[in-house]
């Protein structure tokens, strides 16, 4: 089974990337943002909870989130692997995740950690929000929260991955084909 962590900061094109991913290897993907954007729009009771954080460019907290994907797991028992894209996003996440994987035997194959500078970052997110209607990618002040809680909280995963020997930084400027193919030749060596 091959289980990937898709990783970067806000805008290093994870969820583009993912779509790439799924369909070379045969994923299930598991965007939290997603799916924390799907309980919006119904107008759950988890989506209205999960609004006011992703609205200022914070967290949304670490139970609601294990609990998305704890569930999504348990749908997909029959799964050739999982590509989880925006999750884990800080160091409980990260344990969480890897008690779900290890009760099964299936843990992470790899961390892919696109790598790419603030500045793109901003202008990706902010040209994002002019056509998606993103409440969190139009305002730069927000946009620049989001990469402020991605070090602060996220970037510490680095370490984590590295020290399971898991960790593939991966050159995340250049074209979104350039950098599928990197991508793919890593993941083919795993
Ligand atoms: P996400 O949906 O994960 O948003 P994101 O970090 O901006 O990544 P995304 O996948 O959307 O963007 P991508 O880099 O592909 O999270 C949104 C919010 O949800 C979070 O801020 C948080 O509040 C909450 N949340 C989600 N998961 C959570 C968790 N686990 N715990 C707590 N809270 C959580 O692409 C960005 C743009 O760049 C796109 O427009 C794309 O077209 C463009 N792009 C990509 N690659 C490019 C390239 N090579 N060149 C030019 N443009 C490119």
């Amino acid at each position: 089974m091959l289980n990937l962590v898709i990783f970067g900061p806000p805008g290093a094109g994870k969820g583009t990337q993912a779509e790439f991913l799924i369909d070379s290897f045969e994923l299930i993907h598991l965007s939290t943002g997603d799916l924390l954007r799907s309980e919006i729009a119904a107008g759950s009771k988890l989506g209205l909870e999960a609004k006011a954080f992703m609205d200022k460019g914070e967290l949304v907290p670490d139970a609601v989130v294990i609990g998305m994907i704890k569930s999504k797991l348990e749908a997909n028992k029959n799964a050739k692997g999982f590509i989880f894209d925006g999750f884990p996003r800080t160091v409980e996440q990260a344990d969480a995740l890897d008690k779900l994987l290890n009760t099964n035997n299936t843990p992470i194959s790899g961390m892919l950690s696109l790598e790419v500078e603030k500045q793109e970052l901003i202008e990706r997110l902010l040209s994002r929000g002019k056509v998606s209607g993103r409440s969190d990618d139009q305002d730069q002040s927000i946009v620049e929260n989001r990469i402020s809680v991605y070090k602060e909280k996220t970037s510490p995963l680095i370490e984590y991955y590295k020290k399971q020997g898991k960790h593939f930084g991966i050159n995340g400027m250049g074209t979104i084909e350039e950098i599928a193919d990197r991508l793919k030749k890593t993941v083919s060596s795993l």
